[in-house]
């Protein structure tokens, strides 16, 4: 086939909505934009442990801390599942973990804040989880096939994970004031920080237009954010919480919620590597890649030793 036809079977597929799989053919720019895509979400959840797992040999009860490590070990797996998927596209683990190691690849900002209380893991639940699973929804229905089918697994996961971060503050809602205005004081960190999750404006966005083109983004990020804020407004009132926005109101003519001004200068400090923990985010992954050199060699050295068995 001629490079036009190629091109033009792989749009034809794009629309008629059939997966595009590891093996077809794709333009460079797609597979640029996966392997971009897939390895910042996987760096996310592999960071994404590390303000959690600050709480584990702090959480208040056995019950707390047995479902906490339970929620830091499936986004373990969710970095596994979407590493895989990158690998898929032609590029290797070591790749991908010296792009993160070495402060070339991105992952998401959120990952840059403190958890300075307990209330921060139900507000990681409750809004974090909450804010990515309304970005991933839309990415089990992406075009790529690898990609797609480890979301619907990761989707499922991450319903969990929100819901428990909800069923945890819902606790602290109904304990005693100091719990309650631990909870608040929770709440005012997180909100602003998991409404920039969604990245840029559509206006500053420069990766949406292509990729929702092939489909691989399927809403935009504005979209998505208004959906959150949407979704949001309600179960804060549940909470008994004030989300920290005095621009949030009911809009009737637009049939959803008016925020406030995002401070994107924030948030693009934050990406530069600027924000309150990145370094400290970084040293922690190199330092556990470090630490761990000893099984990558044990692993080798086995499978070795099992092929000399075997010829
Ligand atoms: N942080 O052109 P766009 C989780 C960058 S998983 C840092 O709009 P795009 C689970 C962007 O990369 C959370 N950088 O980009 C969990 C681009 O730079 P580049 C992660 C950001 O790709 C929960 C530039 O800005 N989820 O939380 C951010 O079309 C609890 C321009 O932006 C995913 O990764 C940001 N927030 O849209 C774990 C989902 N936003 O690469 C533990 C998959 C933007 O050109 C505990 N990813 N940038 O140098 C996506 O859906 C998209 O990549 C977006 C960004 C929506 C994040």
């Amino acid at each position: 086939m001629t490079q036009e036809q190629h091109e033009a079977s792989f749009l034809r597929k794009i629309e008629e909505e059939v997966k595009i799989e590891a093996r077809d053919w794709m333009p460079d720019e797609y597979r640029k934009t996966l392997i971009r895509q897939i390895s910042q979400h996987a760096h996310s959840e592999i960071v994404g442990m590390l303000p959690e797992g600050n709480w584990i040999t702090r959480a208040p009860n056995l019950r707390r801390k047995l479902i906490l490590l339970a929620k830091v070990q499936d986004e373990a797996g969710h970095g596994l599942y979407l590493y895989s998927a990158a690998e898929t596209l032609g590029i290797t683990r070591d790749e991908l973990i010296d792009q993160l190691h070495t402060g070339k690849a991105k992952y998401s900002s959120i990952f840059n804040y403190p958890t300075l209380t307990w209330a921060d893991m139900g507000a990681i639940g409750w809004l974090v989880d909450g804010a990515a699973i309304m970005n991933q929804v839309m990415l089990c229905r992406t075009s790529y096939g690898p990609y797609a089918r480890a979301m619907v697994r990761i989707c499922k996961e991450e319903s969990f994970h929100q819901r428990q971060g909800f069923e945890s503050l819902l606790a602290l809602s109904r304990g005693n004031e100091a719990q309650r205005k631990m909870l608040q004081e929770s709440v005012n960190r997180w909100w602003w920080p998991s409404l920039m999750m969604f990245g840029p404006s559509d206006s500053e966005s420069t990766n949406s237009e292509k990729s929702l083109l092939w489909k691989i983004k399927r809403q935009t990020n504005d979209e998505l954010r208004q959906r959150f804020v949407d979704a949001t407004v309600d179960q804060a009132k549940i909470l008994g919480v004030t989300l920290p926005d005095p621009h949030l109101k009911w809009n009737p003519e637009r049939g959803h919620y008016d925020f406030g001004e995002i401070n994107w200068d924030e948030f693009w400090n934050v990406v530069k590597g600027n924000g309150p923990c990145n370094k400290q985010r970084l040293d922690a992954r190199v330092k556990a890649h470090e630490r761990g050199a000893w099984v990558r060699e044990a692993a080798v050295a086995y499978a070795e030793k099992k092929k000399q068995k075997a010829a």
